[in-house]
């Protein structure tokens, strides 16, 4: 062997050494992460529903009257039936129009312990008067708020049978909220007061921003029950919270829910994450079905918010993304 055929088995021999490294060499995108896949299980929407139903039994839950009592107790004892350590936040709230209101903000919590957590909320009270029904006659009518009020309690009612039957990664706060709808009057405007909406919301978030009570962020339910229902992001959610906006709409397109979650700018809303944003600072944002054209739906404050009106369809799409977002929570 001369001295040039020498180099040429030499130079081959590396050539084929690195050739040999760089195919057997894994991926990084071949290289198994630590992360198992999480099983999300599956929200049952005529659970949900029923749910719902029960609510709108007892008739309109106008804060202070029979049947807002006697479904308080309900939602109480179901919380607990469920596997949640309740409490309760009563306090007497003043509405716009001087009526004192015995109001009662009841909280579902699972995994108490931990302080990693997350809220889950909906206004519970129904709204004292039709007063955007067509009929002038129903101005002064409560309404049954199967949508509005009902619908979001009904999820998370289901949301927190789920809880109870696989423990989530992270400790969850259920909020139910009253008096979220005893606001102005529409026909009583010589009457105007600021902030006559959220009452029971307002209340909270002073005193947990007077605890040290945190949560990583908040996600509000409010009408989540029509057929076909559009969320698109309302703006202060998106101003408070966009990341988790970003999120939220991700997952249910992800998981084939992207109709009910487009990927538009809503309006601004006056809701329950108003306070929790800016009192408690809680980031939190509000699924609502806000349209341009529609606003919240024609059903909206007025006698026709009945059982009609819900869908078992949409309240999975909402439902099931929660719980595809909670559970993926660590
Ligand atoms: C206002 O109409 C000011 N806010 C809408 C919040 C709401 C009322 N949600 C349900 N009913
Ligand atoms: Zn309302």
């Amino acid at each position: 062997m001369n001295r040039f055929s020498h180099t040429l088995l030499w130079l081959s021999s590396v050539l084929l050494t690195i050739v040999t490294l760089s195919c057997c060499t894994p991926k990084k995108a071949a290289v198994p992460t630590d992360d198992p896949v999480v099983e999300v299980p599956t929200f049952n929407a005529d659970s949900a529903y029923s749910y719902v139903a029960a609510q709108v039994a007892f008739g309109p839950r106008v804060t202070g009257v029979e049947a807002h009592k006697a479904c308080g107790d309900w939602l109480v004892g179901k919380l607990h039936e469920l596997g949640a350590a309740v409490t309760e936040q009563t306090a007497e709230l003043k509405a716009y129009n001087g009526d004192l209101l015995p109001a009662r903000n009841i909280i579902g919590s699972y995994r108490p312990d931990t302080r990693k957590r997350v809220i889950l909320c909906s206004h519970w009270d129904s709204r004292p008067w039709a007063d955007n029904d067509p009929d002038e006659k129903n101005h002064y009518t409560a309404i049954d708020g199967a949508n509005d009020g009902a619908s979001g309690v009904g999820v998370l009612l289901e949301v927190a049978r789920q809880l109870q039957q696989k423990e989530p990664a992270i400790g969850i706060d259920i909020i139910f909220f009253d008096a979220e709808d005893y606001g102005i009057h529409s026909h009583d405007e010589g009457h105007y007061v600021e902030d006559s909406w959220c009452l029971g919301s307002q209340y909270w978030a002073k005193q947990a921003k007077k605890s040290d009570y945190m949560a990583r962020y908040g996600i509000l339910l409010d009408m989540v029950g029509a057929p076909g229902a559009r969320f698109c992001q309302e703006r202060l959610s998106k101003r408070y919270a966009g990341s988790l906006v970003d999120k939220v709409w991700r997952t249910a397109h992800a998981i084939g829910y992207g109709d009910y979650f487009p990927l538009e700018a809503g309006s601004y809303v006056t809701d329950d994450h108003l306070p929790l944003n800016d009192v408690a600072r809680i980031p939190t944002i509000d699924i609502i079905p806000y349209d341009e054209e529609y606003g919240f739906g024609e059903m909206w404050h007025t006698v026709k918010d009945d059982m009609s009106w819900i869908d078992p369809a949409t309240l999975r799409a909402v439902g099931q993304t929660l719980l595809q977002v909670i559970y993926n929570e660590k």
